[in-house]
């Protein structure tokens, strides 16, 4: 058996920001102008007003105060509320593909390795641009990579399911190595119109090279282990796909073509299902929460890490133990956990002994204990 080590990262950011201010200020524009057009239906008693968003409420219920994403004009259309995203000819890398490439050159810069030491590339992500042909082989094609690739989904948990699945192949000795990529276009499937959730998501991409211990060039984390769990839950979810054209009534510009939760729900029953997989996990390895110097936890909402962190380690957390960065890029899903690590495990010295733990919609839960060698 290879010991699977974690010897590069890379965080691509779009350039282009949306503040709460200016989400809120779009948005109440959007909800008079369906006030103002739904006058009649609203005042029958059939539909009902859209009341106005607030930064405030935005900032108290999630922690989040901007977010990264790939066109902001759009999204900050009264008239338009989604992003524009231009259409790619076959000659052009796809936008999933395009993002892909630049967070993997930065892995394979960090770990000091070029595209002939990779052996495979799992794009892992909650939702791809197409069905087909998978984008992980396009990604691998635009960087010139042999072996295979493959697309995979755990919405929220989707790259640590990706390192899980990565490991266990460089463990077995089926590949040496491996890019675990997390495009995430989450600006595309979000709802910009519902104040519920308008405020959630990012987008971003993150990507890991997974190597063998012995090939790594230079510093680098040990997988010590890996956990995945599921349980099926509808409290997050997403109607959109090929079978819509073969329902009545569903090409119409309908509420559950995007991202839909019962946030509520989600929050209440994913709290306790993480906190026990943590516990779990730690205890299987032997390890108590004392061991833990760091928590890279999924990046949704920041009462929900607090209440995880304290749970974990029985504590609160010391300043820096768990580094958030949702209030920069807010919930870019599957990448979240990631980017914090990215940013946040430098300063770890050789024995310290840290875990990526993330969780979402499936529900999805997948931890990954990590060591600095
Ligand atoms: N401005 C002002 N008021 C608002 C707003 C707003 N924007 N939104 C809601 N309100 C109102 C509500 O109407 C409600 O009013 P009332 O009490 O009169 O009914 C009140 O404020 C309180 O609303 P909520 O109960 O909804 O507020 P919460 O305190 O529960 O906060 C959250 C809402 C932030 C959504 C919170 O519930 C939460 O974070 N839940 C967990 C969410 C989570 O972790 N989800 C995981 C999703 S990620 C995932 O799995 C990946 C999916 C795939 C990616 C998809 C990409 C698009």
């Amino acid at each position: 058996m290879h010991q699977p080590a974690i010897t590069g990262t890379g965080v691509f950011t779009p350039s282009q920001v949306i503040t709460n201010a200016e989400l809120v200020t779009a948005f109440n524009a959007h909800a008079d102008l369906y006030n103002i057009e739904n006058a009649d239906e609203i005042s029958a008693g059939r539909l009902e007003a859209k009341g106005h968003s607030s930064a405030e409420f935005i900032l108290a219920a999630s922690g989040i105060e901007q977010r990264h994403v790939l066109d902001k004009s759009g999204v900050l259309d009264p008239a338009v509320m989604h992003p524009w995203l231009r259409e790619r000819t076959y000659d052009e890398p796809s936008q999933m593909a395009e993002m892909a490439v630049d967070a993997c050159r930065q892995a394979l810069a960090m770990a000091g390795k070029t595209a002939a030491d990779v052996g495979a590339v799992i794009c892992a992500a909650s939702n791809h641009e197409r069905a087909y042909p998978a984008i992980a082989i396009e990604i691998q094609d635009l960087l010139g990579i042999q072996g295979f690739a493959f697309d995979m989904n755990v919405a929220c948990s989707s790259a640590t399911f990706g390192i899980q699945a990565a490991a266990d192949m460089i463990r077995s000795g089926s590949i040496n190595s491996a890019l675990v990529v997390s495009p995430e276009i989450c600006s595309a499937h979000l709802e910009w119109r519902d104040r519920d959730c308008h405020f959630i998501f990012g987008d971003v991409c993150t990507a890991i090279l997974i190597e063998r211990a012995d090939d790594a060039n230079g510093a680098h984390f040990l997988i010590r282990s890996t956990r995945c769990a599921t349980q099926f839950s509808n409290n997050i979810r997403n109607n959109n796909g090929f079978l819509r054209r073969t329902r009545k009534g569903q090409m119409a510009d309908r509420r559950d073509m995007q991202f839909m939760q019962n946030g509520r729900r989600v929050f209440k029953e994913v709290l306790p299902l993480v906190s026990n997989h943590i516990a779990d996990h730690l205890a299987a390895e032997n390890l108590s929460p004392d061991a833990l110097k760091r928590l890279w936890l999924h990046q949704a909402n920041k009462t929900m890490n607090d209440y995880i962190g304290k749970k974990t380690l029985g504590r609160d957390p010391e300043p820096g133990e768990q580094p958030n960065i949702l209030q920069d890029y807010a919930n870019t899903s599957s990448a979240g956990s990631i980017i914090a690590f990215s940013k946040y495990s430098n300063d770890l010295q050789p024995g310290d002994i840290g875990l990526i733990c993330s969780f979402g919609a499936g529900y999805s839960v997948g931890s990954v204990i990590v060591e600095r060698a």
